[in-house]
């Protein structure tokens, strides 16, 4: 190989480290906007979504219950999610509007959705549920994201969340980590 060779195929070596750490960096970023996105919502996001259920304390009977709850085992700093299924059985829609946890201080809804075949997750202002309807969360769809959790979350232990709704309705849930059904 003479020296022009050489050369060429290092400046080729180092295109493709290029291209691979870029693709790195975008792919953190994705990550990144999925998980530290600490913007609040204005009043307008909730607008212009236009489906945040008009409940008043009044007209409300509050009739959600939480049922098979778990949380993602991890370590202090990293990430974790949780888990649950949600149901109205009273006779007026809601909906979840913020979550906040023992665990961490930094708790979000997030939706998980696919994009060209690569799982992307974004904060949700709210969840709505209307009355007898269901909702998952669940791996792949709507969850809890916990930011960096200040403590590890060890498979067995509990940690506490208050969910709230637009109703007023303040439902307190201990979460256990780790799935029951696995
Ligand atoms: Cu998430």
């Amino acid at each position: 190989m003479n020296n022009q060779a050489i050369c060429f195929s290092s400046v080729f070596a180092r295109m493709k480290l290029y291209l691979i750490l870029k693709l790195l960096i975008s792919i953190s970023f994705v990550l990144m906007i999925g998980c530290n996105n600490e913007v609040e919502h204005p009043k307008s996001v909730f607008q212009m979504k236009g489906t945040l259920a008009d409940s008043s304390m009044a007209s409300t009977k509050w009739n959600i219950s939480i049922d098979s709850a778990w949380a993602r085992p991890t370590k202090a700093g990293m990430m974790s999610a949780a888990y649950f299924k949600l149901e109205n059985y009273g006779s007026a829609p809601d909906s979840l509007i913020r979550v906040s946890s023992n665990a961490s201080k930094d708790v979000q809804i997030h939706l998980s959705y696919l994009n060209d075949g690569i799982m992307m997750m974004e904060e949700q202002p709210f969840v709505t549920i209307q009355p007898t309807e269901q909702i998952s969360f669940e791996p792949g769809g709507y969850h809890i994201m916990i930011i960096q959790p200040t403590m590890d979350l060890n498979e067995g232990d509990s940690i506490s969340f208050l969910l709230y709704f637009n109703s007023g309705m303040i439902i307190d849930k201990t979460i256990q980590i780790g799935n029951p059904k696995l």
